[in-house]
């Protein structure tokens, strides 16, 4: 192993070599193509620039390494063998928005040519070095990015950022019909790039289904999806043509084809792509064909997996030799230009990383964490509210949380819904109801059954100024796209040190104790996922005037400060009106109006007896009163403590809440293990509540079961009675 992992870190030293050795002889590979550059109408000046992106995006790798082996750099999944995509960016306007693969630093230089003042040798040294004056992350990560580049920063995990270039793309279409206004020009096209093995990402295929869909029903669509296809994923090869025979059968999509290697068919299919998505604006598929080098990152040995003569036949694929043979048949550089370009280039990038080495890196946690929240931003205007938009008469959760919605719609026009069957049928629950009708279908959407597209939608919209309010139809389908919360939204502003940010409101529909419509995957109960992602704030409303609260105050934030909002809507309360007994109405309210606003961190209280406090949310609130109402309906004795919001909680304001009661209890209706509880508990504990006056009760480490055996796992009002009964009696 330690054999083949030296002589992987000798690669880069060969290639080198190879390239200095085809210099030395002047003798260059060629393609089969022999086009003249008027025909592909690419300058002379043009083809020199290319190279030299190239150049330093190599040269940029094979410093990478260099610093890495000194301790000084800490990535190096390099661009070697992809170089190419310079061409493709050349193509596209800077204020194209670029969801880029982490092998595109070529296309990061060449773009920056379209913008004064950029310096990006320097930028992606800091970055690799995780200077805190990495202009993108901070230091935070080693990403692609750029704010004057329209070049948003990506996560390591291959394919998640596809769903939100659909989403970007589909805006573009979105702010027409809104009369115009976002934050990219009217005709901007989206890109976004990625590897041969991403491409088989259910996540990718979500996407590309998503726009391929749109694009059958005649969505206007102006995206380019680039394949950069260089036949392996880190050690599995990718079926020879089976993206080729792929794409070309999809429908809405069209499929162009180009060899990376050659820096003039790769410029002539990305423009003929961007005819069709700027002009047409319909989806493209770009298929450019290219080569890895180096391995995979610098950690990876091929050798272990591939063949040395499969390896020396990719290295002689190497582009940069190619574009060299293309300067010199063209007659556009001599040997000794290409020889002084590439000398000069890494001279500079060998300069640029002593210096960049030597800058501050973060120093503390606060300086690290100083980008999860997102800025403030300023000139949004403040909304319009629509007289005549608030009912007087009691409504159920539901009723109120419609009425919200339709006064929000109304009154911010850049705010859009979307999610499985929110439009025609008004969601399964009927929250929705005639919302499409009044706003249209551009403005409540109805999805795609994909949960990771109507994240990667709201991403995408929120990108570009609108915000997107999501509805996922149950908690438990929120897992199988939880990446595009959790990996995705919920970052953004850390990794890109607060330049970029999707706001957005994300309703989920959620928790047990419905009844007749049953099992776990209806009635999930655990918020685990959720509660530890660094940023996100989740809300979870026990009654129809909170819901309105936290809905407007959750549409302000994500409106204002740029958050990332959850709200659980219980759906067992959606439609309940009673709390004791039927008919009582105890458990509908009037519309508290469109200035009623629940901060994070906020909780409601009930009652004000000292005896016994109890800490609880959503069903928990409805049960605790139902349970109080038999012990003490005055509140004399109890209080009843509503979280309201689940994460980012003041454990000080909860202590001073409890502080006075001679017990405790936790009414938590989520599984035991991860619950809220655990923090709740811990919380208090550590500001001086003595351990024997805390309990807790929660749910079953169970999933939920069908039928009258549905609430058998969690708390009920008889437990709850029971134990507050002892703990009072106690008191
Ligand atoms: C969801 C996910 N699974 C696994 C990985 C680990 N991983 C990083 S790159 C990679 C291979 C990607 O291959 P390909 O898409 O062909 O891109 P290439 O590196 O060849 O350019 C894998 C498996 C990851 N980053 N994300
Ligand atoms: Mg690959």
């Amino acid at each position: 192993m330690a054999t083949s992992s030296s002589s992987s870190s000798r690669e880069p030293l060969f290639q080198e070599q190879r390239f200095l050795d085809a210099l030395d002889q002047d003798r260059w590979p060629s393609t089969e193509r022999d086009r003249s550059l008027d025909k592909v109408a690419l300058a002379p000046e043009a083809l020199t620039e290319l190279f030299e992106s190239q150049l330093m995006s190599r040269h940029l790798d094979l410093q990478a390494r260099r610093l890495q082996a000194r301790g000084e750099a800490f990535y190096t999944i390099g661009s070697a063998g992809h170089e190419g995509n310079a061409a493709i960016a050349r193509a596209f306007r800077p204020t194209d928005p670029a969801f880029l693969h982490y092998r595109d630093a070529a296309f990061l230089i060449e773009r920056s040519r379209q913008v004064a003042g950029q310096t990006p040798l320097w930028d992606l040294l800091l970055s690799f070095a995780a200077s805190r004056d990495d202009p993108i992350s901070g230091g935070r990560h080693k990403v692609l990015g750029s704010k004057a580049l329209n070049v948003p920063p990506q996560t390591s995990t291959i394919a998640s950022h596809l769903p939100k270039a659909v989403g970007a793309a589909y805006s573009l279409g979105l702010w027409r019909r809104l009369g115009g206004g976002g934050e990219w020009p009217m005709d901007s096209l989206v890109l976004c790039s990625f590897g041969d093995a991403s491409f088989n990402h259910s996540t990718a295929q979500g996407a590309l289904n998503t726009a391929a869909c749109a694009a059958y029903q005649g969505a206007p669509l102006p995206l380019v999806m680039v394949c950069e296809d260089n036949g392996i994923g880190i050690s599995t090869p990718t079926p020879t043509g089976w993206i080729e025979a792929s794409m070309r059968a999809c429908p809405g999509f069209h499929y162009l084809a180009c060899d990376g290697l050659d820096l003039l068919d790769t410029w002539r299919a990305a423009r003929e792509a961007e005819v069709i998505a700027r002009l047409r604006k319909q989806p493209v598929f770009l298929h450019m064909r290219c080569v890895r080098l180096f391995g995979h990152a610098g950690s990876d040995a091929q050798q272990a997996y591939l063949s040395a003569s499969h390896i020396a036949a990719e290295e002689a694929r190497d582009p940069l030799l190619f574009s060299a043979g293309l300067l010199r048949r063209h007659g556009v550089l001599s040997r000794d230009e290409i020889a002084g370009r590439y000398r000069r280039i890494g001279e500079e990038v060998a300069e640029l990383a002593e210096e960049a080495i030597r800058r501050p890196k973060l120093e503390s946690a606060r300086e690290v964490m100083a980008s999860i929240v997102p800025p403030r931003r300023s000139g949004r205007c403040q909304p319009a509210w629509v007289e005549g938009e608030v009912e007087a008469a009691p409504g159920t959760m539901a009723k109120l949380i419609n009425q919200t919605l339709q006064r929000l719609m109304a009154s911010h026009h850049h705010l859009v819904m979307a999610g499985e069957d929110i439009g025609r049928k008004g969601g399964v629950y009927g929250v929705t109801q005639r919302l499409q009708a009044r706003f249209g279908p551009h403005r409540v959407i109805d999805t795609l059954l994909d949960e990771q597209s109507i994240l990667g939608l709201g991403i995408g919209l929120a990108h570009n100024g609108l915000v997107p309010l999501l509805e996922i139809q149950f908690l438990a389908y929120l897992h199988n796209a939880e990446d595009q919360l959790r990996g995705e939204a919920a970052t953004l502003s850390f990794f890109s040190d607060g330049q970029y940010t999707n706001p957005m409101v994300i309703r989920i529909a959620g928790l047990g104790y419905q009844k007749g419509f049953g099992g776990h995957f209806h009635n999930d109960n655990a918020i685990a996922v959720l509660r530890d992602i660094p940023g996100l704030l989740v809300a979870c409303p026990s009654n129809a005037a909170d819901a309105v609260g936290l809905l407007q105050e959750a549409v302000r934030l994500a409106d204002e400060a740029q958050r990332v909002v959850v709200i659980i809507e219980p759906i067992a309360l959606y439609h309940t009106r009673d709390l004791l007994e039927g008919g009582d109405d105890l458990w509908s309210c009037p519309d508290p109006g469109p200035e009623h606003r629940l901060s994070p961190g906020e909780p409601g209280q009930w009652g004000e007896g000292d005896d016994l406090a109890i800490v609880t949310y959503g069903n928990g609130v409805y049960l605790a009163r139902q349970a109080a109402a038999e012990l003490d309906p005055a509140g004399e004795r109890l209080r009843i403590v509503d979280l309201r919001w689940l994460t980012g909680i003041d454990h000080d304001a909860v202590y001073r809440v409890v502080a006075s009661c001679t017990r405790v209890l936790i009414v938590d209706e989520c599984r035991r293990s991860g619950s809220l509880s655990e923090e709740l508990i811990t919380g208090l504990v550590e500001r001086g509540v003595a351990g024997e006056c805390l309990t807790r009760m929660t749910a079953e480490d169970s999933f939920i079961s069908l039928g009258p055996a549905s609430t058998l796992t969690l708390p009920s009002r008889a437990e709850i009675v029971e134990r507050a009964r002892a703990l009072l009696a106690g008191a």
